[in-house]
């Protein structure tokens, strides 16, 4: 066991070794919650989009929300889609916050913001909440969130197929939105992977000379896509490739996806020299009734990443799974492929149980080369609770791993754990993206 001396108090004063355990919590702690954070995949928007979802009635219409109270609510789906956007939180509110206690981790994460807003959790008064907000612009709302996360930085989700997204992004705002640094793009790939019927559609109307029926010899429509992939990619200043992909989801195959990821995705990624990032295990719309909250989880095939990795080594792959069941595979495979980075606990497996877990086992197999969470915060003001939440797990992990070498002898210094936190926290990731 490491030797048990006192430490002096206030963390400044280890400049030298750490060898306290009792301490080491505390020090880790606060680094982690220090540590700036690029947070690399969000449904976020840069406020000139229009599009950025903000204020407690957003937060209480979280899907996550709707598919936990539809299973208290007298509703049926239908009334409850009928109401207003304030009625539905209205009732969000009653059923799940004040009719039953609000220990989901969804439900939670509300308390966590308010408190973290420094708003009176204790009142449990809706209207005293939003109140506060609408006292406040979305520009006041986006500086002070990301400064109260310590968050620096957020990748957002963008779809060139979404019109809503589109027509902004080819319009003169999109200047406003490349100059605020805060938010960077990643192209969403989901419609031309996973829906080519409509989505060829749009290519031609858009003026890309494509064919409806794809075979691996069609290479007029395969340079097409590359050009629009390539158009996007620079337009956007996307900073990798995303999609995310079925539990179904097998690779090579024959299908229309797999030609187009072997003829298009995977070529296009390598020459402007951008991950990939694969999000498998979503089983969409098994209820179509819940809407966005209709999404299930299924259980997928790692071989399908072990391929890509193996036949594209001048690739990366940025890879998050969304079952449990796939997670210790999906980190052995990072063992065998430096071109994989696996990040998150994506989703279902945002719960700090899970986290725990996951976050534990990879850091048992992956040391610090991997990147833990992702926030996919879909409303602004969830940063502060999907990141307080995240913090907390991972600095406890970590010590756990710390005083683990501390007990063989090993030194610790600060300087360690800052370094191991930055890189955990945003340089993997950017190391990552701009790997030359
Ligand atoms: O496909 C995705 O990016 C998922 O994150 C979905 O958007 C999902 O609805 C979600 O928000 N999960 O947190
Ligand atoms: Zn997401």
């Amino acid at each position: 066991m490491s030797e048990k001396l006192t430490l002096t108090a206030g963390w400044e004063d280890l400049s030298h070794y750490i060898k306290n355990s009792t301490e080491l919590a505390d020090v880790v702690s606060r680094i982690v919650n220090d540590t700036a954070i690029t947070d690399m995949h969000t449904h976020l928007y840069a406020p000139p989009f229009g599009l950025l979802l903000q204020g407690i009635d957003e937060q209480l219409r979280y899907h996550y929300l709707i598919s936990e109270v539809m299973r208290h609510s007298p509703l049926s789906s239908e009334e409850f889609w009928a109401m207003s956007n304030r009625k539905q939180a209205d009732h969000i509110w009653q059923v799940l916050f004040l009719e039953h206690s609000p220990y989901s981790e969804a439900c939670r994460g509300v308390l966590t913001t308010l408190e973290q807003l420094g708003l009176d959790v204790k009142a449990r008064n809706l209207e005293r909440y939003r109140e506060w907000y609408s006292s406040r612009s979305q520009d006041a709302m986006v500086d002070l969130v990301f400064h109260k996360a310590n968050v620096k930085e957020v990748v957002m989700t963008n779809d060139p197929f979404d019109e809503a997204e589109r027509s902004v992004w080819l319009s003169d705002t999109s200047e406003a939105i490349r100059q605020d640094e805060r938010f960077h793009a990643a192209l969403r790939l989901d419609p031309l992977l996973n829906d080519w019927a409509h989505s060829h559609q749009n290519l031609l109307k858009w003026g890309y000379d494509v064919k409806a029926n794809l075979t691996e010899y069609d290479r007029r429509t395969f340079s097409e896509v590359n050009r629009f992939l390539r158009e996007w990619l620079e337009r956007m200043n996307a900073l990798y490739l995303s999609v995310s992909l079925p539990s179904t989801f097998t690779y090579p195959s024959e299908d229309e996806r797999s030609l187009l990821i072997t003829h298009c995705v995977i070529p296009t990624c390598a020459e402007a020299n951008v991950p990939l990032a694969l999000m498998i295990g979503v089983k969409r719309q098994v209820n179509p009734k819940l809407g966005p909250a209709g999404d299930m989880v299924g259980r997928s095939d790692v071989e399908a990443v072990e391929h890509l990795c193996r036949a594209f080594p001048r690739n990366r792959f940025l890879v998050t799974m969304l079952s449990r069941e796939n997670q210790h595979e999906l980190t052995v495979l990072a063992r065998m492929f430096p071109n994989l980075m696996v990040f998150g606990a994506w989703w279902f497996l945002n719960t700090p149980s899970l986290v725990e877990e996951i976050t534990q086992m990879r850091f048992e197999l992956l040391g610090t080369s991997v990147i833990p969470q992702h926030s996919d915060a879909r409303i602004l003001e969830q940063l502060l609770y999907k990141w307080s939440h995240a913090r907390q797990v991972i600095a406890s992990v970590l010590s756990t791993q710390y005083q683990k070498i501390l007990d063989t002898g090993w030194p610790l210094d600060t300087q360690d754990i800052e370094r191991d936190a930055a890189d955990l926290l945003s340089n993997n990731f950017w190391r990552f993206v701009k790997k030359n």
